[in-house]
């Protein structure tokens, strides 16, 4: 099939026109097929709905066969992007916002139908670590998270399915930071998470869930006078990948 190249650079530019926003797009049909669809997780790991204040996607249109994916730099300096405070965390709350207006632009400029995903696979969105290799956002890292060239795994993503078959991204070759470096991702792991040499999922889900129920106070006050209190999830393993510029 002929695919015209210049429109995914279009669709690309338009995405990273936004501040902090790095894009890239895969095929829905090799996303499906990547390795975080061949494994069965260990241990248990949800989030209700309503907390998550987002809607689902029961069922993906049949003619949406690309995957825009996006990437906002969570920076070491702006830590309250990744802080869930009041139903979600900025830095998504952000992700949405540039998704719901890329679907209109998308929609009103190029007539291409556009579904911002929600982000647990659960309610109809995609692994996203997946989507994101595939688009050409970086690789997989020891530390079993994306790393990006320039900003390492301080990175957070989100995708949008778009109507037809654009010209995917290729996977990015030639940067291997992990090589060089004394996986210190291991070693500052609070819950001893990469004891084995990979990472463990429910050792990680012990050290979210201890997270979870011990909010601390994030320097808002509220009408009451009350301190607003937030949940600053551990990120003990990305905050220290050398990798990135
Ligand atoms: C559920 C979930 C969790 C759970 C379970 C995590 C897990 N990995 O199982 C918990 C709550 C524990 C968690 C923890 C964290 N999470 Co989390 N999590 C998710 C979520 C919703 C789904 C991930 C999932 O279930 N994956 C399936 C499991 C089975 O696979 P996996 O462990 O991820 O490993 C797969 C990949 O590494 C892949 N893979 C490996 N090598 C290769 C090579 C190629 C070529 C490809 C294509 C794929 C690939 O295959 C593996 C499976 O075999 C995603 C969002 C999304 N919709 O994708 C965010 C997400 C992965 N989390 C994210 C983050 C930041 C974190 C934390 C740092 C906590 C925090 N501050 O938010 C930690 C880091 C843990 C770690 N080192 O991996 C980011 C990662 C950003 C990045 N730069 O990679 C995501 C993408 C969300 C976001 N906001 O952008 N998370």
């Amino acid at each position: 099939m002929t695919v015209d190249p210049s429109l995914s650079e279009e669709i690309i530019a338009r995405a990273q026109s936004y501040p902090g926003i790095r894009a890239g797009i895969a095929r829905l049909k090799d996303v499906l097929k990547a390795p975080s669809y061949q494994v069965v997780p260990e241990g248990e790991w949800s989030t209700s709905l309503s907390v998550l204040q987002e809607s689902t996607v029961p069922e993906w249109p049949p003619e949406a066969r690309s995957v825009l994916v996006l990437g906002l730099h969570h920076p070491k300096n702006d830590p309250r992007l990744d802080w869930w405070d009041r139903g979600n965390t900025n830095g998504n709350r952000r992700l949405m916002e540039i998704s719901e207006s890329l679907k209109q632009w998308l929609r009103k400029e190029l007539h291409l139908g556009a579904y911002p995903l929600p982000y647990h696979v659960e309610w109809g969105g995609l692994f996203l670590k997946d989507a994101a290799v595939l688009a050409g956002l970086g690789i997989i890292g020891k530390s079993n998270l994306l790393l990006h060239p320039e900003w390492g795994p301080q990175i957070r993503l989100r995708s949008i399915l778009i109507e037809g078959d654009l010209q995917p991204n290729e996977p990015i070759e030639g940067f291997f930071p992990c090589e060089t470096c004394d996986v210190l991702c291991h070693k500052v792991c609070p819950q001893n998470a990469f004891s084995s040499g990979a990472y463990r999922r429910p050792s990680c889900i012990a050290q979210i869930d201890s997270n979870v129920a011990n909010k601390v106070p994030g320097g808002e006050i509220d009408e009451n006078g009350n301190s607003i209190l937030v949940i600053k999830y551990c990120r003990a393993c990305e905050l220290a990948c050398p990798a990135g510029k």
